[in-house]
């Protein structure tokens, strides 16, 4: 599929090295001078910005972690005055804090620019009607997606998630072209489609799926493009970075990074240590043009394999691998990130249940569920079940409105959960790909 930026996405390698470079160079220079935060941290590991004389130098600038975002809630780490900021996106951190990144006109602007090269690369584009069903708000797939795909001129249908059977007359009667959410839930559509009595792949116009924002497999993707008649590309990014922002292209052999809006490197989880493309490690991210929410040297927490080998396409940008799991135990359920700490913060606050739990995910149909079962307090456990009730649903509430998620509770006697010497297992994951 033909380049929506020809001049950037087949420039020679060298030359994406030295543009590389540039950005790299101005935007350590900038959050020096402009950024506490970073200046602190740089003079903490020694490192000035005359430092940088090559791309390889990049190296000696400090990681940073999630830590440092919760650490900076709500806005610590921006580097853009109040007024330049267009919007705000939120999403879960490890703890009670979530993370919000703020954007300018010009980090919306390359965001779109990002996904309008993915998107083209798939083969999207004018003509195109694309359904949205990534939720809409504080969540980046629903807006992301939206404006990438405004740009290439396709026709938006922003459906957001949810409200399923009514997606699918929708599909038919606007002639839906692609469609954009988690794998899961393009399975759950195909399967509730069915029992309406539709076939998406012979009674709808889709010919593309854009999936992503949690883990899937090859298999997976085998299956939807068989039974739904469609070919399902692989979309990735994190809020962090601005939101979904790379895609794979048609040959389907990796999803490009854009070296002049990212610069990846992966490292060995345990050390850090740079790792050659080819081996699996940790990505790291320096986001070369961010203006409001910049991020240099961003442990991501995602596995995957870096790919510098030049695409059959004639795109010349790095690729990675398929994510193939995460460092962290954060947990992603309906595509919305769980971190099992975040559970634990809310059921301390709960005096009636103690402090052993376990949450077990489960796929029902298409669709995750989530438990959490969790041991009630003496004192409790001797109230009336009415009242154990009222506790149950209670926790629920609590849990729903903190996670975004719903979650199903089940209250258990005290002592009755598993006990672990060293690393307890609190996540019993029974999903199966
Ligand atoms: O999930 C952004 C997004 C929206 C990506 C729509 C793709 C499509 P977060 O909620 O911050 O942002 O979650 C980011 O989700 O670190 C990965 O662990 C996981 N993830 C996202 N895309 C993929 C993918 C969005 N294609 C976290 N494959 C990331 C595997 C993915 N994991």
């Amino acid at each position: 599929m033909a380049p929506w930026n020809r001049q950037i996405e087949v420039m020679p390698t060298d030359e994406l090295r030295q543009l590389q470079y540039r950005l790299a160079k101005s935007l350590i220079r900038r959050l020096y001078e402009t950024s506490e935060f970073y200046r602190r941290r740089m003079k903490e590991h020694d490192v000035r910005p005359d430092d940088i004389g090559s791309l390889a130098d990049i190296g000696k600038l400090p990681f940073m972690y999630k830590g440092d975002l919760r650490d900076n809630y709500p806005d610590g780490l921006f580097c853009a005055q109040k007024d330049e900021l267009v919007r705000y996106h939120v999403s879960s951190g490890t703890t009670g804090k979530p993370t919000v990144v703020g954007y300018t006109r010009q980090d919306i602007e390359n965001w779109s620019e990002s996904l309008a090269r993915a998107f083209s690369s798939c083969g999207l584009g004018r003509g195109d009607v694309l359904q949205v069903s990534y939720g809409y708000g504080l969540f980046t797939g629903g807006l992301g997606v939206h404006y990438g795909a405004e740009r290439v001129g396709a026709t938006v249908l922003p459906t957001s998630v949810g409200n399923t059977e009514r997606q699918i007359e929708l599909m038919q009667d606007l002639h839906t072209t692609a469609i954009a959410c988690t794998p899961s839930y393009l399975l759950h559509m195909g399967e509730v489609a069915e029992k309406m009595g539709v076939s998406i792949k012979n009674d709808t116009d889709l010919r593309i799926g854009i999936l992503g924002a949690e883990p899937w497999s090859e298999q997976m993707r085998g299956r939807l493009e068989e039974w739904l008649g469609i070919r399902a590309y692989d979309i990735y990014g994190t809020s962090e970075l601005s939101g979904p922002m790379f895609t794979e292209c048609s040959e389907q052999q990796g999803i490009h990074i854009w070296g002049d809006i990212a610069l990846v490197e992966v490292v060995d989880p345990e050390t850090g240590e740079a790792l050659p493309p080819g081996e699996r490690g940790e990505m790291v991210v320096t986001m070369l043009q961010k203006e409001a929410f910049p991020l240099v040297r961003y442990r991501i927490g995602d596995i995957t394999v870096l790919d510098e080998e030049p695409c059959a396409c004639g795109r010349t940008h790095p690729r990675i691998r398929r994510i193939q799991g995460r460092v962290d135990d954060m947990l992603i359920v309906r595509g919305i990130n769980v971190f099992p700490s975040q559970v634990e913060h809310v059921l301390l606050e709960i005096p009636e249940v103690g402090r052993h739990f376990q949450i077990v995910i489960d796929r029902k149909g298409a669709l995750d569920t989530m438990l959490v079962r969790v041991e009630v307090s003496e004192e409790a456990f001797s109230d009336k079940i009415t009242e154990l009730m009222v506790i149950k649903k209670a926790v629920e509430h609590r849990l729903k409105t903190t996670l975004n998620v719903a979650v199903g509770v089940e209250l258990v006697e005290p002592g009755t959960l598993p006990r672990f010497e060293g690393k307890s297992k609190k996540v019993v994951d029974r999903r199966s790909l």
